[in-house]
């Protein structure tokens, strides 16, 4: 995170991190898609002809709470073959906060484990703990067959630390609100090392009743 306290500004870098084809570009482009014009700048991408993230896309946002201090997000996905580690570990450098796309398919539970795995080497790799680092996740295409139950993805939940979210993210669901848990988790922890409240007086609640608006502005 970046903090500029003359501008009243805060810069934050969010992460959408996963196996290949797992719908982090998908996540995005529904993001972009909900959120309103004045909040959104240009969703980047780049895909090759096989329908997978060849780099990265990003997607800019800002937000400016009732005080006036402006939030300023990159959000990112990485690519997730195992051939662009270079890109996945440049593209954590810096990160706050990371969301991990899992594709429910009980066929994928390997290909998760290993993002996963490798997610915790690359965020080591930064000077980054998973342990510590804002993450949430979110088990996507539930619309489809041979997914893990409800039920097993309950007891996954039960047994984390972190918010799980499930989703159909090319119907929309649940990309919204894996982005505002992603958004509040972010900003406790950094409020909690910055003492952000006190220092822009930031009403949490306001906040975030301010960024609910800013993000909902189209149904699904
Ligand atoms: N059935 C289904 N397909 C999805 C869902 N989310 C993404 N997809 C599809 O999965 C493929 C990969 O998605 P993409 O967002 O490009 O994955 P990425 O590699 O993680 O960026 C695309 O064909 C998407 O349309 C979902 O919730 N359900
Ligand atoms: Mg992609």
């Amino acid at each position: 995170m970046q903090i500029d306290f003359e501008k009243k500004e805060i810069q934050l870098k969010l992460v959408y991190y996963g196996p290949g084809l797992s719908g982090k570009t998908t996540n995005l482009v529904h993001i972009h898609r909900r959120t309103a014009p004045s909040s959104r700048g240009r969703l980047m991408t780049l895909e090759t002809r096989d329908d997978r993230t060849l780099f990265f896309d990003l997607l800019p946002m800002q937000f400016e709470s009732e005080s006036g201090l402006l939030i300023t997000i990159k959000l990112f996905t990485v690519p997730g073959q195992v051939i662009h580690n270079a890109t996945r570990r440049l593209v954590l450098q810096g990160g706050d906060a990371v969301a991990f796309i899992a594709d429910s398919r009980i066929s994928e539970t390997e290909n998760n484990l290993k993002s996963f795995t490798n997610l915790k080497e690359n965020l080591q790799d930064n000077g980054l703990d998973i342990k510590t680092i804002p993450l949430v996740i979110q088990f996507n295409k539930r619309d489809l067959p041979g997914i893990r139950s409800d039920a097993e993805i309950d007891a996954l939940a039960a047994k984390g630390r972190e918010p799980v979210y499930k989703a159909v993210a090319i119907q929309g669901i649940g990309v919204m609100e894996t982005f505002l848990g992603l958004m509040e988790l972010t900003w406790d922890r950094l409020d909690s090392w910055h003492d952000l409240t006190q220092k822009f007086s930031v009403q949490k609640d306001k906040l975030f009743e301010n960024l609910h608006r800013q993000l909902m502005v189209e149904k699904p």
